[in-house]
Formats: C-alpha cells, sequence, structure tokens
C-alpha cells in the first residue's frame, strides 16, 4: 500500500489536517516569500501494550494519534544545493547547511543535541533510499535543495514519537522532493527505512514508533509484527452495547530527554536484554542466528526462542506470529528465565556477565558497551528478560481480547483489557523500572475515577500515561486527573497546559502528503 496523497482542499482529509494545513503554509509564506510545493505529515503514537520489547522483535498495540508533525515543503532548482530548516516553534532555530556534491551523505553528529540532527536522519535514510531505487540519479549527484517549514504539536520527550513523527515527515518530504514526477513510496518501504533512523542520533531504538506513525489508520489500533516480516494490520475495537472504547493520553510533564538519559535508561535496557539472550543461549547450549537488522547486532529474546525450539522440540520452525504457538512458547520461555536467571535477582557485575557468556570482559566490552554507550553498577538479567516475555505474551492475550472474544457485557471486555494494561504498568515498574512516582501517581487517580486500564506509553521515566475508559467515563477521569494531579503537582498550571496535557485522542490516518 502507498504512502497516500491527499489534496489540501479535499472534504474527505482528516480534520486535524484542514485545521493545520493553512497553518503551515501560511508559516513557510512568512519564512521564505514563496509558497511551498507541498505537505509531508506524520503523525504521533500510543502504545496500548507491549512497552519495551519491539526491540527483542516481539509484537505491539499502538495506534497513530491526531497530534502530528508537518513540513511544508520548496523544492529549490540551484547549483549549490542547501537545506534551509524552520520550525513554528521558536525554540527550535533556524538552520541551514550544504548538501555534498558528489552525492555523499550529510555527516550527523550524535554527539550535539539540536533539532537538525533528527532532520538529517530523515534525510539520510531517504538518501539511502533514493539510491537503492534509482542508482544512476542518486549515486554521484546532489540530492535537490529545499526550504522547509516544520509545524509539530506532539509534545517533545513525552512518549508519544514526536522524533518518530518528525523523522517520518522529513523522510517522505526528502523522497518526494527528489523524485519529482516518478514519485511513489509504499508505507512498507517508508517503515523499513525510518526504523533505523534514530540510531544515527544514538538511539538503539526498535521498530514500533514508525511503523505506527507510517501504518496509522483513522479509527484503527495496529497491530505490529517485526517477524517473520515487518507488518502492520489495522483492526477495530469490538462494537460495544452501551457505550464506546476512549483512550485517554496523561501527561506527567516530566520531560524524557534521551539525549541525556538513553545511556543509563533506554540503551542500558537494550543491552541487558541483549546480554539476557545471550547469557540464556549459552546456558541451554545454543546459538543465536538473527536476520535482518539486530540492535547490537547479537541476536535478542525472540531469537533465543526461536533457537531454543529448533533444539529442543520436535516443532523446530522458527515462530511465525501464531496466537496460540505464541502463548505456549512465551510461557516456556518465562520458567526458563526463572530456572535460568531466577537465582541472581541482584543483578550482574560486568565480570559475572562476561562469564556467564564464556568471554573476557574485554570482548564483553567491546561488544556490548561502547557502540551505544551506557552507565550502570549491575546489568538486572532476570528482571528484564522476564518483563520481554511476559509483556510479549500480554500483546497476545491483548489481541485476542480484541479481535476474538465475545463478551457478555462491555464491562467484562473493559477488565479483560484494562486488566492486562495494569499488568504491563506493574510490570514496567517493578521488572523494567522505567515508570516514575507521577506515572504511577497518575494511573492510580484515573483508575480510580473510571479507567479500567492505566500505564505509561512509550519509552517511559516520564513522558505519557496512557488509559483505556468507557467513554461516559472521560469527563470523570479527566476532572480528577486535574484536581487530584496536575492542581496538586503544578499549583501554577495554566487552562492551556491543562488542556496540552491530557489528549483524548481517535485513532488517526498515518504519514501522508498533501498536494497543495
Ligand atoms: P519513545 O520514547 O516513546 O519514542 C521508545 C522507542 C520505541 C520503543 C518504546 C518502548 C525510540 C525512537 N522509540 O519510544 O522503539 O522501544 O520506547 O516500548 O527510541
Ligand atoms: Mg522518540
Amino acid at each position: 500500500m502507498s504512502v497516500p496523497e491527499l489534496k489540501a482542499g479535499d472534504k474527505n482529509i482528516p480534520t486535524s489536517l484542514q485545521t493545520r494545513c493553512p497553518e503551515v503554509i501560511k508559516g513557510f509564506e512568512a519564512t521564505y516569500g514563496a509558497k511551498p510545493d507541498f505537505v509531508a505529515r506524520s503523525p504521533g503514537r500510543v502504545n496500548l501494550i507491549g512497552e519495551h520489547i519491539d526491540y527483542a522483535d516481539f509484537s505491539v498495540l499502538p495506534l497513530a494519534i491526531d497530534v502530528d508533525m508537518l513540513c511544508a515543503v520548496k523544492v529549490l532548482d540551484e547549483k549549490n544545493p542547501s537545506i534551509t530548516l524552520s520550525n513554528d516553534d521558536k525554540r527550535f532555530a533556524q538552520r541551514k547547511f550544504d548538501l555534498p556534491l558528489d552525492g555523499s551523505f550529510v555527516t550527523i553528529d550524535p554527539s550535539v543535541s539540536d533539532w537538525s540532527n533528527y532532520f538529517k536522519c530523515g534525510l539520510h535514510v531517504a538518501h539511502e533510499f533514493l539510491k537503492e531505487i534509482a542508482p544512476a540519479k542518486f549515486s554521484n549527484a546532489p540530492l535537490a535543495g529545499l526550504q522547509v517549514y516544520c509545524k509539530g504539536n506532539v509534545p517533545t520527550g513525552s512518549g508519544l514519537s514526536s522524533s518518530a513523527a518528525f523523522i517520518c515527515a522529513v523522510a517522505l518530504a526528502v523522497i518526494k522532493a527528489n523524485m519529482g514526477e516518478s514519485y511513489h513510496v509504499s508505507k512498507k518501504d517508508l517503515t523499513r527505512i525510518t526504523v533505523v533512523a534514530e540510531h544515527y542520533v544514538g538511539v538503539n531504538n526498535g521498530g514500533m514508533d514508525q511503523a505506527a506513525s507510517v501504518c496509522g489508520e483513522e479509527d484503527h489500533a495496529l497491530y505490529v509484527e517485526f517477524k517473520p516480516e515487518l507488518k502492520a494490520t489495522a483492526f477495530k475495537f469490538p462494537e460495544l452495547k452501551n457505550d464506546d472504547v476512549s483512550f485517554v493520553i496523561a501527561n506527567t510533564l516530566v520531560v524524557s530527554n534521551k539525549f541525556e538519559t538513553a545511556p543509563t535508561n533506554y540503551n542500558l535496557r537494550v543491552v541487558e536484554v541483549t546480554a539476557a539472550a545471550n547469557v540464556l543461549a549459552n546456558k541451554f547450549g545454543v546459538v543465536l542466528k538473527h536476520v535482518g537488522a539486530s540492535n547490537l547486532n547479537k541476536g535478542n529474546l525472540r531469537d533465543f526462542m526461536n533457537a531454543y525450539y529448533a533444539r529442543y522440540h520436535n516443532t523446530p520452525e522458527p515462530w511465525d506470529g501464531d496466537v496460540t504457538t505464541g502463548i505456549e512458547r512465551l510461557t516456556k520461555m518465562v520458567e526458563l528465565v526463572e530456572e535460568a536467571l531466577g537465582n541472581k535477582k541482584e543483578g550482574f557485575t560486568v565480570e559475572e556477565t562476561a562469564a556467564a557468556l564464556n568471554c573476557s570482559k574485554e570482548e564483553f566490552t567491546k561488544d556490548y558497551l561502547t557502540t551505544y554507550p551506557v552507565r550502570f553498577q549491575v546489568l538486572k538479567l532476570y528482571q528484564r528478560a522476564r518483563h520481554v516475555y511476559t509483556e510479549a505474551l500480554r500483546v497476545l492475550e491483548a489481541l485476542k481480547v480484541m479481535t476474538g472474544t465475545k463478551f457478555d457485557s462491555d464491562e467484562d471486555f473493559f477488565k479483560a483489557f484494562g486488566g492486562l494494561m495494569n499488568q504491563s504498568q506493574a510490570s514496567c515498574d517493578k521488572l523494567y523500572e522505567c515508570s516514575c512516582p507521577e506515572t504511577d501517581k497518575i494511573c492510580e487517580i484515573a483508575l480510580g475515577s473510571g479507567s479500567y486500564g492505566s500505564r505509561l506509553t512509550g519509552a517511559g521515566w516520564g513522558g505519557c500515561t496512557v488509559h483505556l475508559v468507557p467513554s461516559s467515563s472521560v469527563e470523570s477521569v479527566k476532572k480528577a486527573l486535574i484536581n487530584d494531579f496536575y492542581k496538586v503537582k503544578y499549583p501554577n498550571i495554566t487552562d492551556a497546559e491543562l488542556n496540552d496535557a491530557i489528549i483524548v485522542s481517535k485513532p488517526a490516518l498515518g504519514s501522508c502528503l498533501c498536494e497543495l
């Protein structure tokens, strides 16, 4: 399926776009004194369940939301092409850089934190894609120069993937600008290329955010699978008898800046689960085979599950995503984690991890701790692996609740799905240690005022929370959060800030182009 190309004036384009397209065009004209050629757009996302398992290749359940990033673009015709970037948000100052004349990639310095770096990530992966599909045209010649004006309303550092929204919009814009009349890109290709884009700024992420941002569909959640191949299946929530399903997204307003925190948070977790997979492999005498890009090129917990079944069972095929088989195999993995790592809950030092991997301390440091630097005392292999396998199980259970199960009453549905979300939160908090006191407080208040399932969403350590709420209870949950959380924790909060802090969004359309 292709990334949709919409006409700005059409009646059937999403309402958020109808209002926001004219705004970004106006900003472009005020900045550059000319009209843009087109607008590229990509939304943020909220993840309903399946946290920190995308980088172990386990499926997740996000949906795109109707906050997004719009990039208005004019393609320039000059001899010395350059890119000028402006942002409607004046915290992000204008940037300009030249494009290499020989067609080589623009350099990205991951040691500096600047918004233009995210643009360059999108530019880079789009450039690679262009070289892949039209080598004759893009091997030795520069990319087209651009003027770009960005306007986004995904809160940054809040777990709603402002970064993925930006990078996906940029990659789409660059492809469109450079291919002109012959422009075409599928959702699958746009997802595939953007999944690795943030690696260039030092975040060793999985692919959930980009898949959700690119593939989102109005009124649908997405079941995103990474293996055997990347696939996003859209589906609707079950029809309820008396109510509707709403998701309330509440921002803790605790900002988690990945650039600063990755060495002790996100990237460290990637190291821990990768080490856990390899320690398990070593204990059970199997070799991990990983197909495709992997976060540390080392094999992950899904690879361990496959290797284990290949060696010890008469059903040796890698797991193909079938739900019943998945539940059976993941349950077995939870037992193995208990058996192999359960006696070292205090964690592994560098020396102990190296010993468990049968390698030297130096080898371990080189293979695991240097590409993306991390800081820690011990690696909590047991807790992290247990979280990943149980969370992957909960996603499969949630999928069954959403698609297969018949419920006698609305309440039965809310209890079943919400219960899984609550278990996910407990696991994120206790085993993965990615919650924070503000998240815990918000969840407690929401659960006490009408939510059936409350949890952090995205990487955590602050950022946003998501709550499963019957539509008839949305107002009571909002009111409780305002009075018991926001006004208590942030006494000077304004109405406008409150308005931005709580979002009730319907599932939105993913990436698209708007022809003007
Ligand atoms: P956030 O922090 O919300 O962008 C991150 C990762 C995801 C996924 C989630 C946790 C990036 C770009 N994204 O999301 O791939 O691992 O955390 O489930 O780092
Ligand atoms: Mg992000």
